[in-house]
């Protein structure tokens, strides 16, 4: 037998919430096969991220094409890449692929810290018209709709509304745009798909523990994607599993923990702890 096969490119958060361990949880729990490569090692936790280590451009072209020449995979995830150069090592891995791609332009954590280099933003930018789907949250959406877009620390506040950002960065970058509600506190996230803009109403779920709420939506995604379905389900489908993690209640850490990615996979070698 075979299976639908995700590769996620991205940083790791050893505990785990966010980053390459979460979409990996994410992979499994909505059946495809994942494989992962390691783009920064971060060490963090759900207080705090306190150090930020990029891998080599070349250690991290031989991490992707070593598994991609032999596992093809159906769907690809970007996540956090950190520098310039790693960003120009991805693009290239990625330019002779034919899966989809989706992009969630990682740059500030919800801790605070600056998870991209100012300097690679003009190479972001060149790789969003490359992709099939961007997944920034707010903050990041006001960020690339902006004209003064060259620096993330005078970020231009457009004011406008998440559906007029989605198909502003659409149509400023050629590509699907997807808006997530989440930093307005509103759970509603807005799909421009290159014609429309669509809404994906979500529930408000009472729980403080989100953290990788962006990573874990866009490898669901992308899961979503490499077993077949169009962009409008796999949106779909990825925000009820979310919703579905958070709203289990894990509750770990003392800041912004993690969620629970194996709420929805019961069978003979889980266990119920609760
Ligand atoms: O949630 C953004 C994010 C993405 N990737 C990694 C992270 C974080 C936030 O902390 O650590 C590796």
């Amino acid at each position: 037998m075979t299976r639908p096969v995700t590769l996620s490119i991205a940083g790791l958060d050893p505990s785990g919430g966010a980053g390459l361990i979460a979409d990996i949880k994410t992979f499994l729990a909505n059946g495809v096969y994942g494989m992962g490569a390691v783009t920064c090692v971060t060490a963090q936790n759900t207080v705090k991220v306190s150090l930020v280590t990029p891998m080599t451009p070349e250690a991290l072209e031989d991490e992707i094409m070593t598994a991609i020449s032999d596992i093809r995979p159906d769907a690809v995830k970007v996540g956090m890449m950190g520098t310039a150069e790693l960003i120009r090592t991805v693009r290239g891995c990625l330019s002779g692929l034919d899966a989809p791609v989706v992009l969630d332009p990682v740059m500030i954590s919800s801790s605070g810290t600056a998870l991209l280099k100012e300097d690679a933003i003009d190479e972001l930018k060149k790789f969003i018209p490359e992709v099939n789907l961007l997944t920034p949250n707010y903050p990041e959406a006001e960020f690339l709709a902006g004209e003064n877009d060259t620096d993330t620390r005078s970020r231009e506040k457009t004011g406008k509304p998440p559906e007029q950002l989605a198909e502003l960065i659409g149509k400023k970058y050629h590509t699907a745009v997807l808006v997530k509600g989440g930093h307005l506190s509103t759970p509603d996230d807005y799909l421009y798909d290159g014609s429309s803009v669509k809404k994906y109403p979500g529930l408000h779920i009472e729980n403080p523990n989100t953290h990788g709420t962006g990573c874990t939506l866009s490898s669901a995604i992308a899961a979503n994607l490499a077993k077949g379905h169009d962009l409008s389900a796999s949106v779909r489908l990825a925000k009820e599993y979310v919703t579905t993690i958070i709203s289990a209640g894990l509750d770990l850490g003392a800041g912004h923990g993690p969620m629970d990615h194996g709420a929805a996979l019961r069978g003979d070698f889980t266990e119920e702890y609760c």
